[in-house]
């Protein structure tokens, strides 16, 4: 399921067929099919379905769409230190690379209760092709490519989106209570460029995660990782982020990073992040600076 803006430059709901085509669903937006189906006693691949067989493609190509984010989401939630490749690297950025204590995130990491913080609001989340900002007081800035999962407001595991999860090393480094300045700033989350409905992947353990970071036109980072590779369950992540919580319809909880780019690497403006999952698309964001703020 993708949004784009339409030649009246409105919000468009869409289904994108495997076969690249682009069918219009009438609803004003992603929660709208969800709810649209269960009124319906159905469910939402069923109903997006019937549409593709009632109506035509519409004539456009989707490279050319002005893709929007999939949803609105009002929150976006994280969960760290899910794989033990993101353990190794907060280790070292928190350690100086020292191998003989035992910090939070090993603790975290085997703890019952996962980490789960605060990510983002949709004033704060890009979309597709939206610049992602770095911040001008961080000299160690990377992307942090991670599997969402968009939920209701009950906790049910409506989809699957790809996230990218905008980290400060250095920050995060110097202090853990820093985590917030480290994670949240203007435009540091971006997700898309679809959301694949939850009844349509078999297992979500199974999803390859891409990431390439191109600078002037040249690959520099590129690694991948699989959802396989995850410490918890899906379920069990949001099960902790619901509990005794107000969570919104649309919200989006994004599951942990297990690609990380060398130590010595740090995103520059100009740069471009490519986080791809097969079977959910390609979410391709370039990188800015922000001019420091006295
Ligand atoms: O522990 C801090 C954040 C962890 C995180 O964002 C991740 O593991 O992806
Ligand atoms: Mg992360």
């Amino acid at each position: 399921i993708i949004r784009f803006l339409n030649e009246n430059n409105l919000p468009t709901l869409a289904v994108l067929t495997d076969a690249d085509q682009v069918y219009q669903l009438r609803f004003a937006n992603f929660i709208e099919l969800v709810q649209k189906a269960d009124q319906q006693n159905t469910t939402p691949f069923v109903l997006v379905q019937s549409v593709i067989q009632e109506s035509a493609p519409l004539n456009a190509d989707f490279d050319d769409l002005h893709l929007l984010v999939p949803i609105e989401a009002p929150e976006v939630w994280a969960s760290g230190v899910t794989y033990e490749r993101s353990k190794d690297a907060r280790n070292y950025e928190s350690t100086g690379g020292k191998l003989d204590v035992t910090t939070f995130y090993d603790k975290v990491y085997d703890a019952e209760r996962p980490e789960i913080f605060f990510k983002s609001t949709s004033a704060r989340t890009v979309g597709p092709n939206d610049s992602v900002y770095l911040r001008s007081d961080s000299h160690w800035q990377i992307p942090e490519p991670e599997l969402g999962v968009v939920i209701n407001k009950e906790g049910k595991i409506l989809g699957y989106t790809i996230g990218n999860d905008m980290s400060s090393r250095d920050i995060e480094g110097e202090n853990p209570l820093y985590l917030p300045q480290a994670k949240i700033w203007k435009n540091s989350c971006a997700i898309g460029p679809a959301i694949r409905l939850v009844e349509t992947v078999e297992d979500p353990y199974k999803f390859e995660i891409v990431c390439r970071i191109f600078r002037n036109g040249e690959k520099v980072v590129e690694g991948s990782a699989s959802t396989g590779q995850l410490k918890r369950k899906l379920d069990e992540l949001v099960s902790y982020l619901v509990r005794d919580n107000v969570i919104f319809d649309g919200t989006v909880l994004l599951t942990g990073t297990c690609i990380i780019p060398p130590n010595e690497f740090t995103l520059e403006d100009g740069d471009r992040i490519e986080i791809e999952i097969p079977g959910i698309g390609v979410l391709n964001n370039p990188v800015k600076a922000q001019a420091p703020v006295m």
